[in-house]
């Protein structure tokens, strides 16, 4: 039997109190404080999310019509402050005693980036190991001629999800007319299973709700999300829905505060009085993986109450009109879910049938439901599974394509959906490509490209030759870290378009250039004036974005402008291609936009600056259902959990997490307050009466190895420190990127083949 895990707020385990509130503020004060940011950077905090304002560099979440005093969430603000600081990195920090690269590898993540904005564009120089200042047409001049001289397909184009609409489709049409498709993008290591498995289910390869959906739910099922650290401007939506009288039911391993209870920060009373809001009415600690299962043990129940109700000509549980004009697949998979015997579901998700009950009991009852997720559900070998089984739920009520309900995937970085939108896609079937024709008189490849997983494959076997990267930090990101850095180091260049120092700039290879960018926040003078760039956000909704602030440094380029730079010295002249022209003037670039996609972006330029932003628009939101089958797809599980390995003793499945203070790779500090951790990162959470049974006991260090069926590599992390955490039985945790060298980079969705990295198969051995 399965721990009954449908626990209440208040049986929780730590209590960092709740989301929001005072806690928030102090996140921001200390990185105010840290990061010498500037008393200007205040007033970039004002302008952030809204009209003819700065659009935060932080989450991808959507910026509301209606905005209020202060439209920044405690991570929003600290991104700003982290980018606005007062520290510089520049040429004289490089050549300072100690700053030799083999040097620098031994500095961490954190102290990387705090060396601040850097300044100069650099170059390598390997006689002393050390990046020297190289002038900007040097820089361009001499990567130009590289790029003409390797082989085409063996060089790639990285994009990270924060530059403009602008400057990506730029950045696309410089690697299609190099000659290739090899665009992979932070959301191959993210939401690809949603560009993916939601299209195969529904047609669509984003979420299909909007604000005024979130405005009219009556229920959230919530999982493998954590709004408090990830995306803390949804909490305001999620506290309306409980100010509304609306449930919200969660199915997360680890219990995130955020999920637990908030306060609004900028509710002048609820922050003198301490009013907490709660926010899941359940909360289910399944294990990690176990998503598949407790979706099926939700939809069991569904059927069978559905059946009570046509038995006793009650008013029927299934939508059966909806599932009759829109969908495939509805009768085999209510017969498999008749047939599903509860132990196995308990087994499977760690979650008694009792629990699964009492959630199902919420869903019937709520005649509007949204379903949510995020990395829970989309790093897994067989995550585009958790994402079906999540939409099976949802079509069984008719909750897609109707007023209040819907798909609500969180991306991540603030562009990482728009620049797949607009053409950074490795997938060439993805792109007009006649239109690119027409528009720039070349024939673009038709091959597709490499996604991440392949380009990492292409460097650990040698065959990547170049790497650029319109930001990122592509060797700390990405699994099997070790291989990865030899891998990198190996290569003919590699050009790095950064605002910060970090470890990808630390393996050089034969030759390597940082080029140094503006940031979001900062003024972008080009010929034409001062020029404003664009962003979609989760809900595909478009937003114009103007910087205030001045530039770190005088010899910053846009990234728009270094695009350019690269494209004018690596591809021969073409009176198609004006490069200049472009870059003089980004207006001109929203045209070739709107003409290579009329249906997204008419009329861009009148409409970007559109309080709230203007919507893309998204069939599977009208109930037209770009699938192979024209409809909506139920999918019958060939399995029960989303892992791809079996368990079996002294195995367990780590989850790598982030805390509230790091973006990403961008460790801000050491204190994941939300989670009662502070001081270190190197830390494994785990289940008291797991580390019992290993013989281990809190506060022990441990090694974790890597314990992997399909390779024999060795991969493993030592130097962590046990502490006892409510996590279920078998799941442990630890934290991204530290654990990077765990993943194994063959170990990723099946479909997507987005790394695994919320279930990789572990070994815990003492010291
Ligand atoms: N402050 C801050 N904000 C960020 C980021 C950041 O690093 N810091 N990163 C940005 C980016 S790029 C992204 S993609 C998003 C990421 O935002 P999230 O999608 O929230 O990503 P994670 O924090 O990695 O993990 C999400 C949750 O999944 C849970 N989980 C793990 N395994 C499972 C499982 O098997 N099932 C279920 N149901 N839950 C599971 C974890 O406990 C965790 O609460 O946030 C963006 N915003
Ligand atoms: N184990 C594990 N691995 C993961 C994940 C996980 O949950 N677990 N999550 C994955 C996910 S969801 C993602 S999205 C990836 C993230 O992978 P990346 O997007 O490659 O990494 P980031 O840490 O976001 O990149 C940080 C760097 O971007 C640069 N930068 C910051 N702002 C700007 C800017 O405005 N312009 C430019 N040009 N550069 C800028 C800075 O130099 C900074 O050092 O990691 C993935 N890897
Ligand atoms: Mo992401």
């Amino acid at each position: 039997m399965a721990d009954d895990s449908a626990h209440k707020p208040k049986d929780l385990p730590h209590s960092p109190g709740p989301a929001g509130g005072w806690g928030s503020m102090k996140g921001i004060a200390s990185i105010y404080g840290e990061t010498w940011a500037s008393p200007g950077a205040l007033d970039s905090l004002r302008r952030l999310n809204k009209p003819k304002g700065v659009m935060c560099m932080s989450c991808a979440w959507p910026k509301p019509a209606n905005y209020s005093a202060f439209e920044f969430c405690e991570n929003g603000a600290k991104a700003t402050l982290w980018e606005l600081t007062k520290d510089r990195c520049t040429p004289e920090f490089f050549a300072a005693d100690g700053h030799t690269l083999a040097e620098l590898r031994e500095w961490s993540d954190h102290e990387l980036e705090k060396s601040g904005r850097l300044t100069h564009p650099m170059k390598y120089d390997a006689a002393s190991d050390r990046y020297v200042p190289v002038d900007w047409d040097t820089a361009f001049a001499e990567i130009g001629s590289t790029l003409r001289d390797l082989p085409r397909e063996d060089v790639v184009f990285y994009a990270s999800g924060h530059a403009g609409l602008e400057a990506s489709y730029l950045y696309a049409l410089l690697a299609r007319a190099y000659g290739n498709n090899n665009l992979p993008q932070s959301s191959n290591m993210c939401h690809e299973t949603t560009s993916v498995g939601l299209t195969k289910v529904i047609g669509s390869p984003v979420g299909t709700v909007t604000f005024e959906d979130l405005a009219e739910t009556e229920c959230y099922f919530y999982f493998g999300q954590n709004p408090g650290t990830n995306s803390p401007r949804f909490l305001h939506n999620l506290k309306d829905l409980k100010d509304r009288g609306g449930k919200i039911v969660t199915f997360n391993p680890v219990i995130e505060q955020g999920l637990v209870s908030f306060v609004d920060p900028q509710n002048p009373l609820e922050m003198m009085t301490g009013k907490e809001t709660i926010i899941s009415d359940q909360y289910h600690q399944l294990k990690a993986g176990g998503d598949v299962a407790a979706i099926l043990g939700l939809c069991k129940v569904v059927v069978e109450a559905d059946d009570a109700a046509q038995a006793e000509d009650r008013r029927a549980v299934i939508d059966h009109e909806f599932i009759q004009q829109h969908t495939t697949g509805f009768e085999e998979f209510i017969a498999y879910c008749r047939d599903a015997q509860w132990s196995e579901i308990e087994n499977a998700s760690g979650l008694t049938e009792s629990s699964l009950r009492e959630a199902a009991q919420v869903y019937i009852e709520s005649e509007k439901t949204i379903g949510v997720y995020g990395m829970g559900f989309t790093q897994h070998e067989h995550g585009a599974l958790n994402i079906a089984m999540m939409v099976n739920l949802l079509l069984l009520k008719g909750n897609i394509g109707r007023p209040g309900t819907g798909c609500c995937p969180v991306r991540g970085h603030s562009n990482v959906q728009g620049q797949r939108t607009v053409g950074i896609a490795e997938k060439a079937h993805l792109v007009p490509m006649d239109k690119l024709k027409q528009l720039f008189d070349f024939d673009p490849p038709t091959k597709d490209g490499m996604h991440i997983v392949d380009a990492v494959q292409g460097l650990i076997e040698g065959k990547v030759r170049g790497f650029i990267s319109l930001g990122g930090n592509l060797v700390r990101a990405v699994p099997d870290q070790k291989r990865m850095e030899e891998g990198w180091a190996n290569q003919d260049l590699v050009v790095m378009v950064s605002t910060k120092l970090n470890r990808s700039h630390l393996y050089p290879g034969k030759t390597a250039y940082i080029l140094p960018c503006l940031g979001r926040s900062e003024v972008d003078e080009q010929a034409t004036g001062n020029q404003a760039v664009t962003s979609e956000d989760s809900f595909s909704m478009i937003n114009g974005s103007v910087g205030h602030r001045p530039p770190a440094s005088e010899h910053l380029k846009s990234e728009l402008a270094i695009v350019t730079g690269i494209a004018k010295a690596a591809l021969d002249p073409s009176p198609k291609l004006k490069w200049d022209e472009w870059t003089a003037d980004y207006s001109l670039v929203r045209d070739l936009i709107e003409y290579t996609y009329p249906d997204d972006f008419h009329d861009f330029n009148q409409r970007m600056f559109q309080a709230g932003g203007f919507w893309r628009g998204n069939p599977a939101r009208e109930r037209v259902w770009k699938t192979d089958s024209g409809k909506a797809v139920i999918t019958t599980p060939p399995q029960l959990t989303s892992l791809g390995f079996e368990d079996k003793p002294g195995r367990y499945r780590l989850m790598t997490l982030r805390s509230n203070d790091q973006f990403n790779t961008t460790v801000y500090g050491y204190s994941d307050r939300f989670r009662g951790i502070e001081g270190t990162r190197d830390v494994v959470l785990m289940n008291p009466d797991d580390i019992a049974e290993a013989g281990l006991s809190d506060g022990d260090m441990v090694t974790l190895v890597t314990d992997y069926d399909r390779d024999d590599v060795e991969r493993q992390l030592s130097g962590l420190k046990l502490v006892a955490y409510k996590l279920p039985r078998g799941t442990i945790a630890g934290y991204y990127p530290e654990c990077n060298v765990l993943v194994p980079i063959s170990h990723h969705d099946e479909i997507s083949k987005t790394p695994a990295s919320k279930s990789i198969p572990v070994k815990v051995v003492a010291g």
